[in-house]
């Protein structure tokens, strides 16, 4: 009884900070859903950056110049750091690293949808920059105020740096747009084929997210689903007349009424197919991932082994201090 009732008022004081939008910190008391919720949730965010990586990565020894080369390994080089941020962060929450990469390359954990589409063009690589690191600025920028500390601090510096991979993309499809009759249909193509993929990236519409609302009760999220995807296509759309081109969805027009533009509804069986495993580059993105994990375990031993190898001569030398009194 008195263990219920303890139970009662640490669930109401975590609720409490909570609501007072102070931060939870990794050694303060949360409920086990709290726990489990970020873990998922992070840990999808870590594996879309690293499989986020492939689409772009399938472009770097195609680049076509030095310039285009160099950013876009920079950008991706970002995208992995992000991966490790994120990892970290799920770190101070008990998780293992080994085990959340060990259910990626199993399939038992998911990571964003949008990273199962080919790059067909170089004009992807502007597009994915421009829809799809902007969708993804719109949906974390909030997760800067997210209600776990380490999550939201990590998520300021990744803002930043989609920020700056958005603008990339953007500049690269402005330069395109300014090029030939060809490059802007190359532009145009990829429009079409990332726009819709890009919406679905906010997850499903409200009635049928079955974790919005705990989350945010518990301002892990701070806007819903469709909320995040308003924002984004208010957001966008002004973009798309500025470069020139049209977004692929005859529904869109502005509604005075709202303020908002009304769009139309992605396909949501496609989404579920692809959130399923059946997007057309589901397998080949987790094998690749296999892949690079298996030729990565040479390194992951030589680190190993040199964290042991500094721990044991960091031994050695605190007992020669011990010996001679600190004296070295
Ligand atoms: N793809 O109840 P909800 C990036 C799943 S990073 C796959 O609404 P929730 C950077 C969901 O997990 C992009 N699965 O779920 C970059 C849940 O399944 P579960 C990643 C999805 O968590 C740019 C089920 O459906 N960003 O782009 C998707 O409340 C360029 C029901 O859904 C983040 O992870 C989806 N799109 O809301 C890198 C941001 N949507 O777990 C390279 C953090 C939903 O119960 C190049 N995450 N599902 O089995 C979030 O904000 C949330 O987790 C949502 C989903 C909004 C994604």
């Amino acid at each position: 009884m008195t263990g219920e009732r303890e139970a009662d008022t640490l669930e109401r004081d975590f609720q409490h900070t909570v609501d007072a939008d102070q931060r939870i910190e990794p050694r303060d008391w949360m409920p086990d859903g709290y726990r489990r919720t970020l873990v998922r949730q992070i840990a999808q965010h870590a594996h879309s950056e690293i499989i986020g990586m492939q689409p772009e990565g399938n472009w770097i020894t195609r680049a076509p110049s030095l310039r285009r080369k160099a950013i876009l390994l920079a950008k991706v080089q970002d995208e992995a750091g992000h991966g490790l941020y994120l990892y970290a962060a799920t770190e101070t929450l008990g998780a293992a690293r080994e085990d959340l990469t060990q259910k990626l390359l199993v399939g038992k954990q998911k990571y964003s949808s949008i990273f199962n589409y080919p790059t067909l063009t170089f004009a992807d690589v502007g597009v994915i920059g421009w829809l799809v690191d902007g969708a993804a600025i719109c949906n974390q920028v909030p997760l800067c105020r997210t209600s776990y500390g380490p999550y939201a601090r990590a998520m300021i510096r990744i803002c930043k740096e989609e920020s700056f991979h958005q603008r990339q993309g953007y500049e690269l499809l402005m330069t395109m747009m300014g090029g030939t009759d060809e490059q802007r249909a190359m532009v145009q193509d990829a429009v079409n084929r990332w726009w819709w993929p890009s919406l679905m990236m906010f997850g499903p519409p409200d009635d049928a997210s079955p974790n919005t609302e705990q989350s945010m009760r518990w301002r892990i999220k701070r806007h819903t689903n469709d909320e995040l995807r308003q924002k984004f296509v208010d957001m966008t759309v002004p973009q798309a007349e500025k470069l020139g081109v049209t977004l692929p969805d005859p529904e869109l027009r502005w509604n005075a009424e709202r303020g908002h533009y009304d769009f139309g509804a992605p396909d949501w069986d496609e989404f579920w197919q692809v959130v399923k495993g059946n997007g057309p580059c589901n397998a080949q993105r987790v094998a690749h991932r296999n892949r690079a994990h298996e030729e990565g375990a040479w390194v992951r031993e030589a680190a190993a082994a040199y964290a042991e190898k500094r721990a044991r001569g960091l031994d050695r030398l605190a007992q020669q201090q011990l010996a001679t009194g600190g004296v070295a």
